[in-house]
């Protein structure tokens, strides 16, 4: 059977991880955050599609390619998580699930963080752990699809 395709998105400004404000993010890149998913999704048996952009109608097209081509999506929308009703109407068309992640605790935040429109379309929200938060997701993804090898 062939391995689930998963889709690891990232929205405006995670390209800049590990360059600026490590003491809110951190000095992990996102170029390390892929290589730590990939090293994770091949050990759950899951093929990997990483990606970042900082343009909201990017990540919806991705989304809605998504729908076709993957059969699960981990989403760190950024700043976008707090705004987009667009990325939320595409996470529901893609019909897949959905496992939103943030590096930092944005509960623990100014107020504007509290709200996500993603997480009314998410089967789980993990918030707070840094990048290791990626790979718990994967780990969610792996359960709920089936493929975590014994
Ligand atoms: O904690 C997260 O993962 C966030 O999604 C990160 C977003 C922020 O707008 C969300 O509220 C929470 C910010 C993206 C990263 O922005 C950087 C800014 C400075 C230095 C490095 C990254």
């Amino acid at each position: 059977m062939a391995a689930p395709v998963i889709l690891v998105l990232n929205g405006p400004n995670l390209n800049m991880l590990g360059v600026r404000q490590p003491e809110v993010y951190g000095r992990t890149t996102l170029g390390d955050i892929e290589a730590s998913c990939r090293e994770r999704a091949a050990g759950l048996g899951l093929e990997l599609e990483f990606r970042q952009s900082n343009h909201e109608g990017q990540l919806v097209e991705w989304i809605q390619e998504a729908r076709d081509n993957a059969d699960g999506i981990v989403i760190n929308a950024g700043a976008l998580t707090h705004t987009s009703v667009a990325i939320l109407d595409a996470l529901n068309l893609a019909e897949l699930p959905v496992i939103e992640v943030h590096i930092s605790n944005i509960h623990a935040r100014e107020s504007f963080r509290h709200h996500s429109y993603i997480s009314a379309v998410a089967k789980g929200v993990i918030v707070g752990l840094g990048p290791q938060g990626y790979l718990f997701a994967l780990e969610a993804l792996a359960t709920i699809l089936g493929s975590k090898k014994a």
